[in-house]
């Protein structure tokens, strides 16, 4: 039977902490005395920090770089880790990124693969790593962050958008197996967040970039991590299904009020 009591602060395992939403919502956990292991593919960014938060916070971080679409490197991190780090509470599948904004009949394969098995597999995999030990102890916590490309789909967004709807499916499959074990799942899915995310999909042109957040208040990875803040800080009971936050000036993916 699930408590009507607040959950105790357990590890909560983010993936994409380099950056944005990801970096937020450590930030926001560390401050609230959560112990964390985070990942990213750039490791001195992530070294740094984790140490920059157990020197703040005053709390563990544990920093694990890796690739989420690399399998066999995922199984050797995870099921070797330290004693104290193996009782993962929270699983934040957070990586993923959009490649490109291109109709399918001009855009690039390796784009569509780099989406597909980030935003996909990545959080497929991750799950089946850390969900095992969540169902032993009947009690977990998986927050997939979707989109509002998951719910829409915009002119050459089809590749992204079918991730992010794909994030959704996912998200609503694994509620589905694992209500049996009282583990619970989430999808936060954010309209335009102000984040390195325009600049990857634009492959580094900074003012291209600049240009999707121009004349409109974005939403902050802060907003996004208050969010997830508030999902896993509820009490057993309670399993908040799917939160889309989108900023004040944005009221679909393609309908953004620009001053
Ligand atoms: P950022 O680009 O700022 O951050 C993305 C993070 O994902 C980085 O930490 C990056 O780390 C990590 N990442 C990307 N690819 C991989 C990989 N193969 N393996 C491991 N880590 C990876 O973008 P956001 O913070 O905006 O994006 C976070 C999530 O939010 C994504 O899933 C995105 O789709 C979603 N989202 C974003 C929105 C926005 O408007 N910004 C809106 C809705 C959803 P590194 O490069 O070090 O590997
Ligand atoms: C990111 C938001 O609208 O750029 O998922 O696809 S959008």
């Amino acid at each position: 039977m699930q408590s009507k009591v607040k959950p105790s602060k357990s590890i909560v395992l983010i993936t994409g902490a380099t950056s944005g939403i990801g970096r937020a919502t450590a930030m926001r956990l560390a401050k609230d005395g959560y112990r964390l292991i985070i990942t990213g593919r750039r490791t001195v960014i992530l070294k740094k920090l984790a140490d920059y938060l157990e020197s703040k916070y005053k709390t563990d971080c544990l920093a694990i770089p890796v690739d989420v679409r690399d399998y066999s490197a995922l199984k050797n991190a995870f099921f070797e880790l330290p004693d104290q780090w193996k009782s993962i509470g929270i699983l934040v599948n957070n990586a993923g990124l959009a490649a490109g904004l291109d109709t399918v009949q001009e855009g690039s394969v390796d784009d569509w693969n780099q989406m597909i098995d980030t935003n996909i597999k990545g959080i497929l995999y991750m799950t089946k790593i850390i969900a095992p030990g969540m169902i032993e102890r009947k009690k977990g916590h998986i927050i997939n962050i979707g989109s509002i490309a998951g719910k829409e789909v915009y002119p050459k967004g089809a590749v992204y958008c079918a991730t992010k709807n794909a994030v959704e499916a996912l998200t609503l499959g694994m509620r589905q197996d694992f209500v049996p074990y009282g583990v619970k799942v989430s999808s936060v899915c954010p309209g335009a967040v102000e984040t390195e995310f325009s600049l990857v999909r634009f492959k580094g042109d900074q003012e291209r970039a600049d240009k999707v957040y121009n004349g409109f208040v974005p939403l902050d990875p802060e907003d996004i991590a208050d969010v997830i803040h508030f999902v896993i800080t509820r009490p057993g009971h309670v399993n908040i299904q799917d939160v889309l936050i989108m900023p004040t000036a944005q009221a679909s993916a393609t309908i953004i009020h620009r001053q």
